[in-house]
């Protein structure tokens, strides 16, 4: 039997593109790396990140300069500037982006008290998305991932799936990273080689021949 492959494209938002409320430098660069790739693989996951106004995560509640951090309920919680508010045209999914492929989305960060990094897990480490059932469920084994942020919701959906048992590698040059605090690039890369995350470019992926290349398309 054939193992089954997914890919999932992390929070493509406009808030994360240069202009947004939340740029990662780069952000809509991998974008075409993306378009290139999505159709190689036998699902498609992409999430989105989705808040109420007034989120827990916004500086703006406290009265903080975004990206500083702040301790709420015995944790550390980086603060961001207002961004991926439900509904508005920042949390919309980059018109570039090619949902063609796509067979399911993931939204996440919809609890106004809790933050959520992670595909699946949010950072109470408790509320599930989901997406894990529905992973396994059809039988995948090798999550690819990509998307923004590198040092957020890529590197906890790493982590996740790596524990939750699941192959892993990141497409790191079709991510893009906020490095903050300063250093966490760095970091989170260290520690998803030590948990044997895999850390490949596209064009190397591409080569290994996963190709299911859905409905003959993508070529
Ligand atoms: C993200 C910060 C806040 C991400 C989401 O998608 O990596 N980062 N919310
Ligand atoms: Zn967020």
């Amino acid at each position: 039997m054939k193992m089954m492959n997914c890919l999932i494209i992390t929070d493509i938002q406009y808030d994360f593109c240069p202009g947004g409320a939340l740029a990662v430098a780069g952000g809509d660069q991998t974008i075409p790396i993306i378009n290139k790739i999505s159709s190689k693989f036998d699902k498609v996951i992409a999430t989105q990140d989705w808040h109420p106004p007034g989120h827990m995560s916004f500086a703006s509640n406290y009265g903080r300069h975004p990206y500083e951090v702040m301790t709420i309920v015995n944790q550390e919680q980086v603060l961001w500037p207002d961004h991926c508010v439900q509904g508005s045209p920042g949390a919309r999914l980059h018109k570039n982006l090619n949902l063609g492929p796509v067979d399911l989305i993931i939204r996440k960060g919809n609890d106004p008290n809790i933050d959520s990094y992670s595909s699946f897990v949010e950072n109470d480490k408790v509320t599930k998305t989901g997406l894990q059932y529905y992973l396994w469920g059809l039988g995948v084994k090798h999550i690819y991932i990509c998307g923004l942020a590198t040092d957020y919701c890529v590197y906890f959906s790493a982590m996740d799936a790596i524990a939750l048992g699941f192959k892993v590698t990141v497409i790191i040059d079709a991510c893009r990273g906020v490095d903050v605090p300063s250093g966490n690039m760095k970091k989170v890369i260290g520690e998803m080689r030590r948990e044997h995350i895999m850390i490949e470019t596209h064009d190397v992926i591409l080569s290994q021949n996963l190709t299911s290349d859905r409905f003959g398309r993508g070529k």
